[in-house]
C-alpha cells in the first residue's frame, strides 16, 4: 500500500483546493468516527483520504475508464455518470495506490450511494462525507454531528433522508441505491422504535 504520506502528496495535485481540503476533512472525521465506534484507525483513514480520488475525472473519462476496467455500470449511472467516483476512485486506490484490503475499496465504492446493511467503515465514510467540517450546505449539520457521534446508524438514516429530499427539489434522477439504503435504514430505525416501545 502507498503511504498516506505519498497518496495525500499525489492527490495535492491532482485535485482541486477545495476538494483537496474536503478530502482532508473526510480522512480526518472518518478518523474520528473509527475512535468512537472502534474501527482501524488505519482503514479510515485510508478510505477517508481516498474517497473522492477520482472526482477531478469528467463524466466521459468516468464511463470510459468502466468500459475498459469491465466495472459495471447501471443504467442510473449511465446517465448520470458523477456517480461513478466512487466505484472508479476504488479501482484507482487499487491499481494506482495499490489498495487491496476489500474493507477499505468497499467504503470507497459505495460512499455516496451506501447500500442496505452497510459494514462499520462503510457507514463511517459515509458519514463523515457529509459531515466534514468544511461542509456547510446542509440543513441542521450540527446537530447531525452530534448524531453521528452518539447514533451512527439515525446519522446515516438522517443523512439519506436529507440527500433525498434535496434530490426531489433538483432535476438530477434518484438513483435506486440511494432510495434502497433509505429503505434499509428507515426499516432499521422504526424496528428499534418498535424494540423499545
Ligand atoms: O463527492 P462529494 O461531493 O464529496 O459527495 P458525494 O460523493 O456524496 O456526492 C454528492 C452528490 O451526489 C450530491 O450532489 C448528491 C449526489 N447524489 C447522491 N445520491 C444521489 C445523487 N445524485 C443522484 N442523481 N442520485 C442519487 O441517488
Ligand atoms: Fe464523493
Ligand atoms: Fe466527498
Amino acid at each position: 500500500m502507498t503511504s498516506l504520506c505519498d497518496i495525500e502528496n499525489d492527490l495535492k495535485k491532482k485535485l482541486k483546493k477545495k476538494r483537496f481540503r474536503h478530502t482532508i476533512g473526510v480522512q480526518y472525521t472518518s478518523i474520528c468516527l473509527a475512535m468512537r465506534y472502534g474501527e482501524d484507525l488505519n482503514k479510515a483513514s485510508y478510505a477517508g483520504l481516498l474517497h473522492d480520488c477520482a472526482k477531478n475525472m469528467g463524466a466521459d473519462k468516468l464511463l470510459l475508464t468502466c468500459r475498459q476496467q469491465g466495472l459495471p455500470v447501471t443504467p442510473s449511472e449511465e446517465k448520470n455518470p458523477g456517480l461513478l467516483h466512487g466505484r472508479v476512485g476504488a479501482w484507482m486506490a487499487e491499481t494506482l495506490y495499490n489498495v487491496k484490503d476489500d474493507d477499505i475499496l468497499n467504503a470507497i465504492t459505495w460512499h455516496t450511494t451506501g447500500h442496505p446493511d452497510m459494514s462499520l467503515l462503510e457507514k463511517i465514510v459515509f458519514t463523515a462525507d457529509y459531515i466534514e467540517p468544511g461542509r456547510d450546505q446542509a440543513p441542521d449539520l450540527e446537530r447531525l454531528r452530534q448524531m453521528a457521534f452518539t447514533d451512527l446508524d439515525m446519522a446515516v438514516y438522517l443523512i439519506l433522508k436529507q440527500t433525498l429530499d434535496y434530490l426531489k427539489t433538483g432535476s438530477d434522477a434518484i438513483d435506486p441505491k440511494t432510495d434502497e439504503t433509505y429503505q434499509f435504514y428507515k426499516g432499521l430505525i422504526e424496528s428499534r422504535k418498535a424494540g423499545s416501545a
